[in-house]
């Protein structure tokens, strides 16, 4: 039954997203015009939160993931008393308003994660719904319940559509993440006209086969039916859940109701006049709220302070009973480290043969599991080569939620989105892994993760034509480049097993955006650190790791991870020909250039000017740190299916052709032949 009440509301919540697009003159009205209904249903009869403080860890989650009609989320935030004035609805999509034109986490309170790229939402949900179910099997004891929460979100055909959310929901489904409810506005109608034109498989099938319990609302302004079925959803515990709930795009409007213009442009100014007219609504003043529509909805705050209380009181409860489990969940969802945390970081002894890092990094891995219980991640399906698996711990699956090793699947983009749903959730660090190349398949969530600033770790492995013989199509050239675009986003290349023990102390103390480790597949030499720079700098991104007599070179060698053993070499070689060479071991750019200016001019100093960079990549950006005139030792070319040696001595990644090509520019400076 729908109240004069209701019907108030959610027309209210109709025609501030209606006016918000048309001050703007640019967004989309037409999906929350006809959304508004299951929105309202949930936010006032479901969801269970608290506007006065959005980050009370045990609120239900609310994912927008069809962000483009995110003036349906400010419209509620602002209805139900977030800290989300009117005068910020009436900025939307302004410079500096906290209303962008898709939500961002960080930015208005009450949003829980960045959405706007569809699927990426669903898929963020995913990894929330894995985080409370790991954090409620650990911290429900003994009757205690302290961490139990829903997972809401309301996705698009759009977001069905993205092959993100496929593989999302193939998890979700395995995993039975029954904590997880979807609404699906399903509107028929996407930006070039009705879904019909591309999408005509049976989505309910599709979802039931993945495992999920499947409902239908056939009338998506039948509140009734609408809670019936949240309710439905609430009392499967064992499956996701996902309501499709038949919608009109742009509901109300006399001319632009179920048509795709109502998706992505303003209503106009005559079709506003003649919705509001048809819905009953006075035209006149814009972003209208009746008084009583405020006191109804702004009822969510006494309701949520009041839902909050009953959870502190039985959290003290815990305390009590549980005193050393209550302040280790404290420190978790701080996102702190306990005291001590790294003091078995292992340190590898000097050897010439030496190991893969990314074998260093399994057991470097393995050697902080036991402190950092919740280091929590997996693979996409190559955990035997990346080394990302905590021995001795179970799997996370349907039966056993305390399980720390996730099983992603052949699934590297979900994985992406999954981790920066776990990390949004809070109380986790989390992590991931697969082969560097496959970064390009995860690459829009490590995007998103960079621009939330998340603590998530990436552990790339196989990272050059050092992998050999899979060939080009497994051989990564232009990805750490590709990687090193994205804003935020802390690479490190490590060139040894101590580096690589370094690597990962850095990248779990770096909490304000994530951290790609990128790691070999070959064997490395584990340097000899008594005649050479201490691998501990490796938290400076960039160290002297050999100089010549006297520290005053008059050339620069500059190297990352497997390459830099190389560039050893001809440093060596170079210094009998009577060339001060200095070698600096670059593993990180990002963590350089936050050093202060003295200490990078110190490792790159100005007068130097004769430098020559080595990497197995592209040469793409290595010119900021040699200069117009350096060179760079690179790969601007796909590699080729060999063993890794030949390839390193075909495509030209040696001692010898750094040698050669450092000694011709100190000949052409000095005219010397
Ligand atoms: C990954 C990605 N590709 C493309 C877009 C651009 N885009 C925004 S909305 C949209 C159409 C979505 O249609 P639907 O999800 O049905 O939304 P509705 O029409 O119901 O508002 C597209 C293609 C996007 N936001 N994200």
């Amino acid at each position: 039954m729908t109240t004069q009440m209701d019907e108030i509301c959610i027309n209210t919540i109709r025609m501030l997203c209606v006016d918000g697009v048309e001050k703007a003159r640019s967004g989309h009205p037409g999906m929350p015009m006809g959304a508004a209904p299951m929105a309202y249903v949930l936010w006032t009869r479901f969801l269970r939160h608290n506007p006065s403080n959005p980050a009370w860890p045990d609120r239900d989650r609310f994912i927008l993931s069809a962000g483009h009609g995110s003036m349906l989320l400010y419209s509620l935030l602002h209805l139900t008393g977030y800290d989300l004035p009117l005068s910020q609805l009436q900025d939307f999509r302004q410079w500096q308003s906290k209303t962008p034109g898709h939500p961002e986490h960080g930015l208005t309170p009450g949003v829980v994660t960045t959405t706007g790229p569809l699927g990426q939402g669903f898929a963020n949900g995913v990894g929330m719904a894995i985080a409370e179910r790991f954090l409620a099997e650990r911290f429900n004891r003994n009757g205690h319940r302290i961490v139990d929460h829903w997972i809401y979100g309301l996705v698009s055909d759009g977001d069905l559509m993205e092959g993100v959310s496929h593989e999302a929901a193939s998890l979700a489904g395995h995993l039975g993440l029954g904590k997880l409810i979807y609404l699906y506005d399903d509107n028929r109608i996407s930006i070039e006209g009705p879904t019909d034109m591309t999408f005509t498989e049976d989505r309910k099938a599709r979802f039931e086969a993945y495992g999920w319990h499947v409902q239908e609302v056939t009338d998506g302004n039948d509140l009734l039916a609408l809670e019936q079925a949240l309710a439905a959803a609430k009392e499967e515990v064992h499956r996701p859940s996902l309501v499709a709930v038949n919608t009109h795009i742009g509901y109300g409007s006399p001319n632009k109701q179920d048509v795709a213009s109502a998706h992505g442009e303003p209503l106009g100014p005559d079709e506003v006049t003649l919705t509001k007219e048809n819905l009953g609504w006075p035209t006149d003043p814009p972003f209208f709220i009746p008084d009583e529509v405020k006191d109804h909805l702004r009822g969510a705050i006494d309701k949520g302070k009041t839902l909050e209380k009953e959870w502190g009181k039985r959290f003290q409860d815990f305390e009590t009973a549980s005193p050393e489990l209550a302040d280790t969940w404290k420190r978790w969802m701080a996102g702190e480290l306990p005291s001590a945390w790294d003091k078995d970081l292992p340190s590898f002894e000097p050897d010439p043969k030496g190991m893969a890092t990314r074998v260093a990094s399994g057991e470097v891995l393995n050697a902080l599991a036991p402190h950092l219980p919740n280091l929590v991640g997996g693979s996409a399906d190559l955990a035997p080569s990346n080394k990302t698996l905590i021995k001795g711990e179970k799997d996370f699956q349907a039966r056993t939620s305390q399980g720390r090793n996730i099983r992603f699947g052949v699934r590297e983009h979900a994985m992406g989105s999954i981790l920066n749903g776990m990390a949004l959730h809070g109380g986790l660090i989390p992590y991931g892994g697969t082969f560097l190349v496959f970064s390009d398949y995860m690459r829009p969530a490590i995007r998103l993760a960079a621009l939330m600033g998340l603590h998530v770790i990436y552990i790339f492995t196989h990272d050059s034509i050092g992998l050999g013989e899979d060939g080009p199509t497994h051989q990564p050239v232009e990805q750490l480049a590709a990687l090193r675009a994205i804003p935020n986003l802390t690479v490190i290349r490590p060139c040894d097993a101590n580096e690589t023990a370094e690597a990962w102390r850095v990248a779990l103390k770096t909490r304000k955006g994530p951290v790609a480790l990128v790691f070999s597949r070959q064997g490395l030499p584990v340097l000899d650190r008594s005649q050479l720079g201490p691998a501990q700098d490796l938290s400076k991104g960039a160290y002297v790791l050999r100089d010549c007599p006297g520290g005053n070179p008059d050339l620069v060698l500059i190297a990352t991870g497997s390459e830099v053993h190389i560039a050893l070499e001809a440093a060596v070689r170079l210094e009998k020909e009577g060339v001060g060479v200095r070698l600096v071991d670059m593993p990180s750019w990002e963590v350089f250039e936050e050093q202060p200016k003295s200490y990078r001019q110190q490792v790159l100093p100005d007068q130097v000017r004769m430098r020559v960079a080595l990497e197995a990549g592209v040469e793409q950006g290595w010119h900021r740190f040699v200069g117009d005139r350096g060179v760079v030792v690179g790969l601007n070319r796909f590699g080729a299916s060999a063993p890794y040696k030949v390839l390193y001595e075909k495509l030209g990644i040696t001692a010898e052709k750094v040698f050669e090509e450092a000694l011709a520019r100190v000949r052409e400076k000095t005219g010397k032949h």
